[in-house]
């Protein structure tokens, strides 16, 4: 069985950072994201997520598929619900939105998940979850019902990280949303990762390659892109927002 989660780890040390493609299957057609994700391992990119935080459609599984098909690279699924596991996927970010106070998605939806999960034969990666302010309502914040990170309380962010640490999460995602207004601001990324040992993910509302490279920068360990890359309709500039995420190989060319 492949272990997605120790790859992961390898490909940061290797590369500096890692650069996570998110395809929400929900949102753009198929023709579209399989175009990406045919691209995505000649562009660089390290592992694609799927996941969607409110699914309309019903074609989750055959989705799954179809993308792990089109390439190489794991596939980690990034599930809204547990409505979403299936065992085309390689691994499952098993996440729990600790920054929120909302049983639903702090245990509950986990408890529904965990026989699928344990059937499918994924590997679960143990996530714990934080939404960030962002400036504007986002899908997640609206649907879990959970208030967000205060942008501007670094220290809140801290002790939600170490929290998850101690609780024996394998990653700490900082999330602002999917399309936010503002991502997760620097400082907040520089302080979380000077507070605990687990690797942070930060996604949400990041454009440029220098978005990326300032959150590496700051100590992330691995960015999550989705929007930008939809809007672009294409690889567009997936080639140097990968590169922008693995400095180790900047400074080799
Ligand atoms: C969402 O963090 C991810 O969960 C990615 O966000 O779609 O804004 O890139 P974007």
């Amino acid at each position: 069985m492949r272990q997605i989660y120790q790859g992961l780890l390898d490909t940061r040390d290797r590369r500096g950072g890692g650069f996570l493609l998110l395809i929400d299957p929900d949102r753009t057609s198929a023709r579209d994201y399989l175009q990406l994700v045919e691209a995505s391992a000649d562009c660089g990119v390290d592992a694609i997520l799927v996941g969607t935080s409110f699914m309309m459609a019903g074609h989750f599984a055959d989705a799954v598929e179809e993308i792990k098909a089109m390439t190489p690279l794991p596939i980690i699924l990034f599930p809204g619900s547990y409505t979403q596991i299936t065992s085309k996927a390689d691994a499952i970010l098993f996440t729990s939105l600790i920054s929120g106070r909302n049983p639903q998605y702090l245990i509950d939806e986990q408890v529904k998940g965990a026989p699928f999960i344990k059937q499918a034969g994924l590997e679960s990666i143990p996530t714990g979850y934080m939404l960030v302010e962002s400036g504007s309502l986002t899908s997640v914040q609206f649907i879990s019902g959970s208030l967000p990170i205060p942008r501007t309380k670094p220290d809140i962010a801290c002790a939600h990280a170490l929290a998850a640490q101690y609780l024996g999460m394998k990653l700490a995602y900082l999330e602002a949303g999917s399309g936010a207004m503002q991502p997760v601001p620097i400082e907040m990324v520089a302080a979380v990762s000077s507070s605990v040992d687990i690797p942070i993910m930060v996604g949400g509302g990041l454009h440029t390659p220098e978005d990326c490279a300032a959150r590496i920068r700051a100590g992330a360990g691995f960015i999550v892109m989705g929007t930008q890359l939809e809007r672009d309709r294409g690889v567009g500039r997936l080639r140097e927002l990968t590169a922008a995420s693995h400095p180790k190989e900047a400074i080799a060319v």
